[in-house]
């Protein structure tokens, strides 16, 4: 693999994860621009087998998504809608726990639940919906609310977002998803979603969370108008925040679905990108623990040789996905735990059922 190294131009790369030097914007551009993709991968699964070995984890989930009602209406999502559109819905505390009801005989770990900015929900219906999860399944762990829609709640509550977090908490909020990062870039954001939460303030509600004891997630939106180096500013604006707090669990890249949104003329993004996407973020973000590939948006297929390229953990069962699934996704709803686990020991790794905070099930 050294000839092949030095052929791409990533020898120096090569040198810098085998002495966990870090790896500056420059490399990363190199790395993204590459066309060895062995060669990429093993230098990410170089720095995956050091941090998680062969283990490839994932998770006994259910995911929520309580209204597609939005504020913001971003260019590249086909899940939102404007309240008097035909498809608008928003669920009622009593059908959100029916929900969690119809399937207490599986052990669901964890509820993920996102939504759109609503204009009129109150605060009082995000802490309802809390603390009744809580009370029909109190063991299971709440991942819920993006950054966007936490800063969303501070507004419509009249709350700083530290005291926001701190009601949500203390109705049963265990952890924050990374949705709503989208490219921190702001001719991205003026671009795309002109209304949305910027790119500085996301980073500091995810901060905030960290100093309060909540671990969040983080993602990026990519393959749609983004450059490269916005990518690699994106990237290393997450670590930097990593490095002040060190509350990120791990961090997924997302593939753009083009179907049924405002740029519905941009293609979908292909494998190569996929998965150097999952190889640059394993190599850049040195202190997260953990890559995701999200099955729901890579397909099976490419998640599973994911595991290979940097990533260490798939997502989980799901059932129910709309926001990706609106926009085109044609993954199924849902994987059973033999799905999954056929899927990781295919590609050679050890299956490991995790909780949200990557504790072993
Ligand atoms: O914030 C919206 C993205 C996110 C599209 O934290 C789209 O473990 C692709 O964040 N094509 C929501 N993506 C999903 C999300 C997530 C998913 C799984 C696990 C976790 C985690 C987080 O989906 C949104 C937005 O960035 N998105 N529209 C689209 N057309």
């Amino acid at each position: 693999m050294e000839k092949a190294l030095k052929e791409a131009g990533l020898f120096e790369i090569y040198e810098k994860v085998l002495s966990d030097t870090r790896l500056s914007a420059e490399d990363g551009e190199l790395l993204f621009s590459t066309t060895h993709l062995p060669a990429l991968g093993y230098l990410a699964n170089l720095k995956r087998e050091r941090l998680n070995g062969n283990q490839a984890y994932y998770i006994y989930n259910q995911h929520i998504n309580y209204s597609n009602i939005c504020i913001n209406l971003c260019k590249f999502c086909a899940f939102g809608k404007e309240k008097t559109h035909p498809e608008a819905y928003e669920m009622s505390i009593e059908e959100i726990v029916s929900k969690i009801r119809e399937r207490h005989a599986e052990p669901i770990t964890e509820v993920h639940i996102v939504g759109g900015l609503h204009p009129d929900l109150p605060y009082g219906y995000y802490i309802d919906m809390l603390k009744a999860i809580k009370a029909e399944r109190p063991e299971i762990h709440i991942q819920a609310f993006t950054c966007v829609e936490i800063a969303h709640l501070a507004a419509i509550s009249g709350q700083s977002i530290a005291e926001t977090l701190e009601g949500l908490m203390q109705a049963g909020l265990g952890s924050i998803p990374g949705g709503g990062a989208e490219v921190f870039s702001t001719r991205i954001r003026e671009k795309l979603c002109p209304g949305k939460l910027p790119g500085k303030d996301w980073l500091e509600v995810a901060k905030t969370a960290h100093r309060a004891g909540l671990r969040t997630n983080a993602t990026m939106l990519y393959g749609h108008i983004e450059t490269t180096s916005e990518r690699i500013e994106h990237l290393l604006a997450l670590r930097e925040a990593q490095d002040e707090t060190g509350g990120f669990l791990c961090y997924i890249p997302l593939a753009f679905h083009p179907k049924n949104t405002k740029l519905e003329y941009l293609s979908s993004t292909g494998g190569v990108d996929d998965l150097k996407s999952i190889a640059v973020s394993r190599l850049l973000l040195d202190n997260f623990s953990h890559i995701k590939a999200y099955w729901v948006m890579l397909g099976p297929k490419v998640a599973q040789i994911a595991l290979s390229f940097g990533a260490d953990d798939l997502d989980g069962t799901v059932l129910e996905e709309k926001i990706t699934h609106m926009a085109g996704a044609d993954t199924s709803q849902a994987m059973t735990r033999s799905e999954i686990e056929h899927l990781i020991r295919q590609a050679g790794r050890k299956p490991v059922e995790r909780d949200t905070l990557y504790e072993p099930v």
